[in-house]
């Protein structure tokens, strides 16, 4: 595996020279915050962006992510006009030579807890998600703030996605993926660039809206969409581990054999009901999910892509982007690092 971290660029608080002092890091995750949705991203910002991070010892190793404009996941007729500038953007991604794209394809919202900055015993404040509290939330109303939220839609756009989406079901939503996937994937293919869906955070519906990349069924549903190793996925324990049903280890272990795990997330979720969870830090024992079998399923297929530590807690009084702070991530990146050296060993002795 190689070790990556996210960096939010140039406006982040968790600067490259911070980064490249975790031990064993050798990549970067990251995006072109500035180009509105749907539109292409140019080569040369692209080239900057990566000169930028090798200026500083590390690789750019993943973008994440290349948001799917709206139109795509609903199927308007202007997806086509959306579609094609994808396919341009994946060009120009392997043209600079990123050699992974993680993306999602989840109606309107991205990742959604019901709190930001929740109070753990010992003082630490995580990201949680309470069922009770989010089926109270209305996103119409406009007081919504959505943690992983950060495109903000007017009121009047909201409305308008949301009353498109009454067109789309599940069935609807996974006919618009395959029309998308078998669009974009020869475009991957020839650019050398693997795609790394993004499963569903949390998996399951919100607001009313379908969700479809869930489960260990509907993984392998979306990898038979087109039979090639550039159409992958992001297996992220997080997301996937905040149902009791998705045994984790299980799938990555499943997927990594069949070659489809383009990049790896690792996060760990406390459960604290079926449709309700703490982010707890890496380490196994203070989460639902055990770590060291993680580690053991990437070396079952001999996992060489990128995997990041993902959210973290606030720690030692450090604020800044909830989840994405440095010292917990850090921890967890050493944590990870200390588990795959100890199974390398003990396989090699
Ligand atoms: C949360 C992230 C997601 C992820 C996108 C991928 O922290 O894992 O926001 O980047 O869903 O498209």
């Amino acid at each position: 595996m190689e070790m990556t971290f996210r960096w939010y660029g140039k406006e982040d608080p968790v600067t490259l020279e911070k980064i490249r002092q975790i031990p064993g890091m050798k990549g970067i995750v990251t995006a072109i915050y500035d180009i509105p949705v749907g539109e292409v991203w140019p080569l040369d910002k692209i080239q900057t962006l990566k000169a930028e991070i090798e200026k500083h010892g590390l690789e750019l190793s993943v973008i994440e992510s290349v948001p799917v404009h709206e139109d795509i996941k609903i199927g308007l007729p202007t997806r086509e006009k959306y579609i094609e500038n994808y396919k341009t953007t994946i060009k120009n991604l392997g043209e600079a030579g990123i050699p992974v794209v993680c993306y999602n394809f989840m109606p309107v919202f991205d990742w959604t807890r019901s709190s930001l900055d929740y109070e753990l015993e010992d003082g630490s404040t995580a990201l949680i998600f309470e069922e009770d509290v989010i089926e109270k939330m209305d996103p119409l109303t406009g007081e919504l703030s959505l943690p992983g939220w950060d495109s903000s839609y007017e009121i009047e756009e909201l409305q308008t996605l949301f009353d498109h989406y009454k067109q789309v079901d599940h069935e609807k939503l996974w006919e618009n993926i395959g029309y998308f996937i078998k669009e974009i994937m020869p475009v991957a293919e020839a650019s050398g660039v693997k795609m790394a869906i993004h499963p569903d955070d949390p998996p399951f519906d919100i607001f009313g809206l379908p969700r479809i990349i869930t489960n260990k069924e509907n993984l392998e549903r979306f990898i038979n969409l087109y039979d090639s190793p550039n159409n992958g996925l992001t297996m992220c324990s997080g997301s996937l581990g905040a149902v009791p049903e998705n045994d984790f280890p299980d799938m990555l272990r499943y997927f990594g054999k069949k070659n489809r795990v383009n990049f790896v997330h690792a996060r760990n979720v406390k459960l604290s009901g079926t449709r309700s969870f703490q982010e707890s830090p890496h380490l196994s024992e203070t989460g639902s999910i055990d770590m060291y079998e993680v580690i053991r399923a990437m070396k079952d297929f001999d996992y060489t892509g990128p995997i990041r530590p993902d959210h973290g807690r606030m720690i030692w009084g450090e604020t800044g982007k909830p989840g994405y702070g440095l010292y917990d991530r850090a921890l967890g990146a050493t944590y990870l690092n200390g588990l795959w050296e100890a199974e390398n060993k003990r396989r090699k002795y």
